[in-house]
């Protein structure tokens, strides 16, 4: 994986001149912290490091520009605050929405009252620049503020360029001033230029190819309501059209007039803020997919506006095209960002097949930050990097947004930690096991309790190393902690679905469609907000301690192990195309060993199952020991093979093994129910929750219904259960196409740390193996294809087999009763 970093040290150069709470937060040390980190770590280096350039005037006129003619304008619709919050600065007025038909990526001019005024700021004192700073919400300017916000979009342009001419396949753009409250003509929330939009623009203009499509029958159904088919120039000549625009497979349907000019990319915000910037400037634009979750409470958190509710969906064509999580109560964990991946983001965002994806990568929403007051673990990012691989064929580009807390350095406060990548472990996983005993390759400090008062979060930089192992291809670190997603979280994500649920397949087809639009935006009958010194504050402070100090009680070190994929083949196989990291297994284990288990099945001392069971039980060696993270086996006899693997599994230090079995392989009878197993088919036939732990579920036919099956059943089971080893077996009739198995492997990376141990019945094609191991190795999967919608077969399965298991399985439950959303 080649992972372009892109930094200049002069960005570190604008800093707050004058006394300014709300602003202090933002602060050239934490991008020098995070760049550090990197360094430590040793990850600097095995990216591709560019050095950021400025943005020219007219990139940043992309989205700075003036207002085209005939656009239309609208205003934020700002909510009533509770009393104790500051009083808003509101002087500027708010964006223009670029009209979709009139010049929707046109040239447009510089904005010159915005582009040039930011020119000027260069020459201005401290004074003007204080009162300037002032005619904004929560922005401040320096001399050096212009330079600076334009090598930050810069940068996410090099970014682009980098990922988009192959150069890279994916990578961080490490950033300050951030970007996405940024409007046409306002700065906000310390954001400048918006940095990820004017990099989204700029891959349509500068790398989009026009391409005439055919209407997807789907989306050319669904998108009567907005206006049917109606076409317009655009500035490189193709039709633009309106209604059935943007078939979301374009390549596979038959010219007939429509036209998708510009590459759809897709715009992750995880930021704990609302890019509300981001969210107006693409509001009619359905080539660009906005995706943003925000502390909102109810429209009582900045930036207190109406349109950051989950009832904003977009307007015009670009309806559904803009996905608000709002999230409120503070307290969100892994669990919960989880979940909304899982049951909101992944789904449209499979249907919306972006061929890019941006990250406007805050880390103000994770854990120990004072200003989101959020509970997810820095390594939740590695996990959300790693869902979003699979997207757009890896392309993913992360731009930073917010700085994170305040704070000193970590300068005396590393204590104990020496070596290893550190992290926080909420449960057991390895307690009585095997400690992996590979050598440490990261250094990452986590939480010290040596600031005052409580603990000291370095978050950001341990979010930034997190984020970018992930973009290398590293396994990450597993989730800990109960995966228990909370009331309110789930009220959110119902709320997300009931007004998303017209505008994307994958939601509405699954279970029932909701009746109830829900706006979460009723202040007066909510509670209110939580004051940071109030008794609620107080509390949330109390429960964050608590957390943090329960998984410092439970601290472990997990080190990523020196190898990260082997392949154990029982013979030669000339045509395997490999990446050259990927280690061909020569050893096995002494026979001895071997014979003891083969002992089991008659099937297994025949000649080579005999030889695989020693292969396959020396790779389940390496991995327990942590020396190997993943690997593929083939072996004549899938079944016997997987239940000594699963049993030595057992005995041999993994606590929880997920058994994920594909075709016809069923579960050793008399294996103990002790839930320390959890037994997945996928097999072609019946959908059955046999047990809590043993599950039965068909293979569908569609995109949509496999899909709907990984992200809606098998990866929350998966995540829920907390295994430290994923066993996935190919076994006879497994009907699995190389796209659905490489796309399954590639995500069972995530619940297990990366241990996933890979069999496949000896006769599959070469091609399988190889994609498997390259996925295993870090690659993001093939794409699976058109789009088509889950058979009403699929849907009920999964609707019955979800009604049997949710009450157990918590990262399963999904929608609630009516009843419950109306009390
Ligand atoms: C980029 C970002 C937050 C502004 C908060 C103002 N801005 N209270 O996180
Ligand atoms: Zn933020």
């Amino acid at each position: 994986m080649r992972t372009a970093l892109v930094y200049h040290e002069e960005m570190t150069a604008a800093r707050l001149l004058w006394d300014d709470p709300e602003c202090e937060i933002e602060r050239p040390e934490r991008l020098t912290a995070a760049v550090e980190r990197l360094q430590q770590g040793g990850l600097e280096q095995r990216c591709l490091q560019l050095a950021a350039r400025e943005a020219s005037e007219a990139e940043l006129g992309l989205v700075h520009r003036s207002d085209p003619p005939g656009a239309t304008h609208h205003r934020g619709h700002r909510l009533g605050r509770a009393s104790t919050q500051p009083a808003p600065v509101l002087k500027t007025e708010l964006p223009t929405c670029l009209s979709f038909t009139t010049g929707w990526m046109g040239e447009g001019t510089v904005s010159p009252e915005y582009v040039s005024l930011l020119r000027g700021t260069q020459a201005l004192s401290t004074e003007e620049l204080q009162a300037l700073s002032g005619q904004y919400d929560a922005v401040y300017f320096h001399p050096s503020t212009f330079h600076c916000a334009r090598l930050a979009a810069g940068a996410a342009l090099q970014l682009v360029d980098a990922v988009l001419t192959g150069t890279a396949h994916n990578g961080f753009a490490l950033v300050r001033p951030p970007g996405h409250h940024s409007q046409r003509a306002a700065a906000n929330g310390f954001c400048v230029f918006n940095n990820v939009a004017i990099a989204a623009r700029y891959a349509q203009k500068q790398h989009g190819v026009c391409r005439c499509v055919g209407a997807a029958v789907g989306w050319g159904l669904r998108r009567t309501e907005s206006g049917g088919v109606g076409c317009s120039e655009t500035p490189c000549g193709a039709l633009l059209c309106r209604g059935g625009l943007l078939a979301p497979r374009w390549e596979a349907q038959p010219l007939s007039g429509l036209c998708t000019p510009y590459p759809r990319i897709l715009i992750v915000d995880w930021d704990v803020h609302h890019g509300q910037g981001i969210q107006y400037i693409f509001e009619d634009d359905p080539s660009v997919l906005y995706f943003s979750w925000h502390r909102y409470e109810h429209g009582r958190f900045w930036p207190y506006l109406r349109e950051s509710d989950a009832d904003a969906v977009g307007l015009g064509p670009g309806r559904g095209f803009t996905v608000n999580l709002p999230w409120n109560q503070v307290g969100m964990g892994n669990a919960d960002y989880m979940a909304a991946f899982l049951h909101v983001l992944l789904p449209v965002a499979f249907e919306f097949d972006p061929e890019l994806v941006l990250i406007s990568a805050g880390f103000d929403s994770a854990i120990g930050d004072p200003e989101g007051q959020m509970q997810a673990t820095p390594e939740c990012f590695a996990h959300l990097t790693q869902l979003l691989q699979v997207l757009a064929g890896g392309r993913v580009c992360a731009v930073l947004e917010v700085t994170g807390s305040k704070g000193g350095s970590l300068a005396g406060c590393q204590g104990a930690v020496r070596g290893g990548l550190l992290y926080l472990a909420g449960r057991p996983a390895w307690a009585g096991g095997t400690l992996p005993r590979s050598q440490p390759c990261l250094v990452v400090s986590l939480f010290s309790p040596c600031s005052q008062g409580g603990y000291h979060l370095e978050s950001l930089s341990q979010c930034v190393c997190m984020v970018v192992k992930a973009l290398l291809g590293d396994p990450a670190p597993p989730l800990l902690g109960p995966m228990v997603p909370q009331h309110s979280a789930l009220e959110s994500i119902q709320s997300v679905w009931a007004a998303q649920a017209p505008h994307w397949t994958s939601l509405w087809q699954q279970g029932s469609t909701p009746t109830l639009s829900l706006s979460t935006c009723s202040p007066e009958r909510r509670p209110s907000a939580v004051s940071p010194g109030g008794p609620k504050g107080k509390a949330a402070e109390a429960q964050t301690s608590a957390v943090l100090s329960s998984l410092l009680d439970q601290l472990h070190l997990y080190t990523t192990p020196p190898v990260r994929t082997v392949i154990a083949l029982t013979a030669p196989a000339a045509a395997l195309v490999l990446p050259p990291e990927v280690l061909h297994q020569e050893g096995s284990a002494p026979p001895e060993e071997t014979q003891a288990w083969a002992r089991l099945h008659e099937a297994l001392t025949q000649d080579t199952a005999f030889t695989a069971l020693g292969k396959v039980l020396h790779l389940l060696n390496g991995i327990l020991d942590g020396q190997v993270s993943s690997g593929i086996v083939t072996t004549p006899v899938a079944a016997p093979t997987l239940e000594v693997v699963l049993r030595q599994g057992l005995s041999h230090g993994a606590q929880r093994v997920f058994c994920v079995a594909l075709g016809q392989l069923d579960r050793p009878p008399d294996l103990a129910n002790d839930g320390r197993t959890l037994w997945l088919n996928i097999r072609g036939k019946e959908a059955a929750a046999l047990s809590t732990f043993h599950v039965s579920v068909p293979l569908s036919g569609t995109t949509g219904g496999f899909l709907s099956c990984i992200l809606a059943l098998v990866l929350p089971l998966a995540y829920g259960f907390q295994p430290d080893l994923v066993l996935v077996a190919l076994g006879p009739a497994h009907g699995l196409q190389d796209p659905q198995a490489a796309l399954l492997a590639a995500l069972l990376r995530g619940p297990a740390g990366g241990r996933v141990l890979v069999l496949v019945e000896q006769e599959s094609t070469c091609q399988l193996v190889g994609v498997l191991a390259r996925v295993l190795h870090g690659e993001p999967p093939p794409s699976l294809g058109p789009f088509s919608m889950a058979s009403p077969d699929d849907l009920q399965a999964l609707v019955h087999l979800r009604g049997q298991l949710e009450a157990q399985w918590e990262m399963l439950q999904l929608l609630l009763e009516c009843h419950e959303l109306v009390a």
